[in-house]
Formats: structure tokens, C-alpha cells, sequence
């Protein structure tokens, strides 16, 4: 079986409240692979339902994610855009990789902690083994490359010692590649406008915590105005960022969605109030979002075409995992 060199493949939950953090951490530079990777993405609509999903707005939510994907810029005729529930072979190789990850690999995994809380005991089973699913879609296609926001860095980490173990276990070496993460740009962990020590998340109780793709360009701009930071004005080094996560955190989502670093906004805008700033950031904001916000909206209007693509995309991306399971069953003794 030929392994492919540059294969990329990466998700996005439709949980709802899709954010600029997973604009800029993820679906963006999704749409920068597209000329020199073969890439696959999918809506993990399985992952989702590790924490309660009501099943119409599960519906919802993954068509929205799939319109995000094409409204970013994602060409589903040319790459595979699909919802992982109509792949099984997702789910039959987490079966397997649960039986090759260890439990003390999992017991270190930070988001599980925080999602489960302080009530851990009733965290569902599949929260606790979401990183062992996402093993399994990176691998069922040997994917190579997998591009995400700084958060999901341990996830890949243990999808990788998964693949070695499972080459070793079953002498297959070299049939799972170790996949790489790409965690690219400026804003790889983009921080909540209310606490800029806590990432930008879809579950955050205050919407005033994050920029959604749906947001109109009111909507921006106050939530950009009421955004947290401090007195002093923005200073002439990145170093002088250090301590202040407000304005760390707005510096940055600048930078990534103007296309510089964070030295070079701060070259343009050092000395200046947040009076200043602020509205330079909403007006920015607005002329890179609107037109996404504007495509989605299209988009989900016409649920025919997505509904298709999903499809379509699910038979494509059947067609390359089919025979990986294939293999796989074999090499595990399955008759
Ligand atoms: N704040 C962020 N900054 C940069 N990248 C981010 N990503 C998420 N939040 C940020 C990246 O977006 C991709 C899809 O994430 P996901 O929907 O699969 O899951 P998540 O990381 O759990 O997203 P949220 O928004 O943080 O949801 P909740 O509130 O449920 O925890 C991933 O590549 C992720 O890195």
C-alpha cells in the first residue's frame, strides 16, 4: 500500500458558536494546504456527542460547519469535505487503537480535565477516549499532516505514540505514518475578550467571551469595544506585551487576520490608547469576516447542495479508508 507524503486531514466539532479562534487556529490555515496537500475535512460530528448534543442542532451545527469550511474557501470538488458518523471505518479503528493506547497516556490529557470538570465520574466514556477517535480519523487515512490550534498539540502527540505502538505491536513497521502537527500563524491559541488567560471557546457561558462566524458586524464591533484590557497604550515590542493578555491577545488576532506579525502591527500602532486600536481591530474585522459570515448564510439556506457535499465527500473518503481497515484487520488477526 503506497503511503502518501503530503496527506492532510483535520476536524472541526459542530458544537455550536463557531469562533474566531477556530477560524484563525484551524479553518483558515485548512484553506492555505489546499495547493500543496491533499487534503481531508471532516465535520466530527462523532466527537461532538462526547458531551450532550441536542440531535436537531446537531444537525444544524454540522451543516453550518461544513458551510464554514466552503465559505472560508474550502474546495470540496477538489478536496474530500464529509461528517465523520458516515465513515464507519472511524469508528472500528478507535475500537481497535482503545485496545493498543494505554490508560496512563490518557489520564494526561489536559482537555479531558478540563471538560470533565470536577465531576468526572459522570463524564461520558467516549470524552474520556475522544483523543484515541481522533487517533483513528488522522490514521484510517495515514494521513501525514495535521493542522490545529495549539490546544489540540497532546491530542497529536498521543496519536502518534498510538501509531508506533500499534507498528510495533502488530510488525507493521512504518504502516501508520507519524503524523505531524501544523500549528501555524500568528494566532494558534486565540484567548477569550473577556479573560485573555482563557482560550476563545464554543462553550464559554458569555458570548461576549468570543467572535462568532455568524456575528453580524455590530455584533463585532461591540464585543471588540467591551473586549478586556488594560490602561497603558500599546507598547513599541512584542516584549512589552509580556504580562498584558488583553492586549497580547488583541495584538495578536491583528496580526493573523491582517497577514503580519505581531511586531509589525505594533510598528503601526505603538504608543496608541485602545480608543485607537480598538476600532482599527472591528473595521479589520468586519472586512475579513463579513464576507465569510455572508457566504455561510447563503450556504445554509441551501441545505440540498450541503447535504450533498457531505455525501459525496463521505463516499471519497470510504474509498481511501476501506482498504486501510482492510489491513488493519488483518494485521490484528481478524478473520
Ligand atoms: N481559541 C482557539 N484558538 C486557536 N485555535 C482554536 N481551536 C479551538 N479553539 C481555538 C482549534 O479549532 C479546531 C477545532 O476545534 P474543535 O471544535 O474541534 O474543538 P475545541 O478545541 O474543543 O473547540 P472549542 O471552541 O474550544 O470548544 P469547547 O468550548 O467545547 O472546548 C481545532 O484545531 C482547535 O485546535
Amino acid at each position: 500500500m503506497d503511503q502518501p507524503q503530503n496527506r492532510v486531514f483535520s476536524g472541526v466539532q459542530p458544537t455550536g458558536n463557531l469562533h474566531l479562534g477556530n477560524y484563525l487556529g484551524a479553518i483558515r490555515n485548512f484553506v492555505g494546504l489546499q495547493d500543496t496537500h491533499e487534503c481531508i475535512y471532516c465535520v466530527v460530528d462523532m466527537h461532538a456527542i462526547t458531551v450532550w448534543q441536542d440531535p436537531k442542532e446537531l444537525a444544524a451545527n454540522t451543516r453550518e460547519v461544513a458551510a464554514a469550511y466552503i465559505a472560508a474557501g474550502i474546495d470540496p470538488e477538489r478536496h474530500i469535505v464529509f461528517n465523520q458518523s458516515k465513515v464507519a471505518a472511524h469508528a472500528e479503528l478507535a475500537w481497535i487503537l482503545n485496545c493498543v493506547a494505554r490508560i496512563g497516556w490518557l489520564n494526561r490529557m489536559t482537555q479531558f480535565k478540563d471538560k470533565a470538570g470536577k465531576d468526572r465520574e459522570k463524564a461520558s466514556v467516549g470524552l474520556y477516549a475522544y483523543p484515541v477517535l481522533m487517533a483513528a480519523d488522522i490514521l484510517v487515512y495515514r494521513a501525514t499532516h495535521v493542522p490545529v490550534g495549539e490546544d489540540q498539540k497532546q491530542h497529536l502527540e498521543l496519536a502518534r505514540d498510538t501509531a508506533q505502538k500499534f507498528n510495533n505491536d502488530f510488525g507493521a513497521e512504518g504502516f501508520f505514518p507519524l503524523p505531524e502537527p501544523l500549528i501555524m500563524g500568528p494566532a494558534t491559541r486565540v484567548m477569550s475578550l473577556r479573560d485573555g488567560t482563557k482560550k476563545m471557546s464554543k462553550s464559554d457561558p458569555s458570548d461576549l467571551s468570543r467572535i462568532t462566524m455568524r456575528d453580524s458586524a455590530d455584533d463585532i464591533s461591540k464585543k471588540i469595544r467591551k473586549a478586556q484590557t488594560d490602561p497603558d497604550p500599546l507598547p513599541e515590542t512584542v516584549e512589552g506585551l509580556e504580562g498584558r493578555a488583553g492586549a497580547d491577545n488583541l495584538v495578536g488576532i491583528y496580526a493573523a487576520l491582517a497577514g503580519k506579525s505581531k511586531a509589525e502591527v505594533l510598528a503601526e500602532f505603538a504608543g496608541a490608547q485602545f480608543s485607537v486600536f480598538k476600532p482599527a481591530l472591528a473595521d479589520l474585522a468586519v472586512e475579513k469576516l463579513s464576507p465569510i459570515t455572508n457566504e455561510m448564510k447563503r450556504l445554509m439556506d441551501d441545505k440540498a447542495y450541503l447535504d450533498a457535499v457531505l455525501e459525496r465527500g463521505a463516499a471519497r473518503a470510504r474509498a481511501i479508508a476501506d482498504p486501510v481497515i482492510a489491513r488493519v484487520r488483518e494485521f490484528v488477526g481478524f478473520i
